[in-house]
């Protein structure tokens, strides 16, 4: 390693062997819980929870630790209905012209159409915007280094602290993603990565009746 930029010293607190087991067990568990949730109540979320839960989002590893995004927050009800109408009009192309057969046949268990009420009802809608660049303050463009991977790691920390927090979200991934970047007033070195719905799920919420794939099924060890 070179050594002429600072370091500081590092260590974790150790855990014996089966105190983390048995903590791997309650969060597996806990987030064995976890769905994608499509059927928000409107009862608001303290805005304090979801900086938190950006905040861990934005704690993830990032290519050459650039932090390629920026997490746009939205409370307002006339921004998150003209979100959902431009999404809406979006997905019934989408599901009436742009979809494969086999793309169709791949979303039916999921039970998804172009109607996107979680817009409009969930108390927040967060929309992640991945950098593939940035630009200096003398216009010059800075590549950002696997900004798709680092911003997926980071939905990832983000959606677990929700889940953690008792909060449901969706992976959201409206196609194309363009018209966010206007809407949202958006610099072109943004690009809309993921929409993320932040709320309680509302009463008489269902989730597709899925399975996940067992370790077996995901895992080959040599
Ligand atoms: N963007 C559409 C379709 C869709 C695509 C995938 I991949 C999903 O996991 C779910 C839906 C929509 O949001 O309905």
């Amino acid at each position: 390693m070179t050594q002429d930029h600072p370091t500081r010293p590092f260590s974790l607190s150790r855990l014996p062997d089966e105190v983390a087991v048995a903590t791997a067990s309650d969060l597996e568990q806990q987030m064995q819980t976890r769905r994608s949730v499509r059927h928000f109540s409107d009862e608001p979320v303290p805005r304090e929870l979801v900086e938190q839960a950006i905040r861990i989002g934005a704690s993830a590893p990032s290519g050459a630790h650039l932090q390629p995004w920026t997490w746009v927050v939205i409370g307002d009800q006339p921004t998150k209905q003209r979100l959902r109408d431009a999404a809406e009009a979006e997905e019934r192309a989408f599901y009436a012209e742009r979809a494969t057969p086999e793309w169709l046949e791949a979303l039916a268990p999921l039970g998804t159409d172009e109607v996107k009420e979680h817009l409009t009802t969930a108390p927040w809608v967060v929309v992640l915007f991945r950098h593939r660049y940035e630009v200096l303050p003398d216009g010059t463009r800075r590549k950002n280094y696997y900004s798709a991977e680092s911003c997926g790691i980071a939905a990832g920390f983000f959606i677990m602290a929700l889940h953690q927090l008792g909060l449901a979200t969706l992976t959201h991934t409206p196609s194309p993603m363009g018209f966010l970047s206007e809407l949202l007033e958006r610099p072109e070195h943004e690009q809309a990565f993921l929409v993320l719905p932040v709320g309680h799920p509302a009463p008489d919420a269902r989730v597709p009746d899925i399975a996940r794939r067992t370790l077996d099924e995901v895992s080959v060890w040599r």
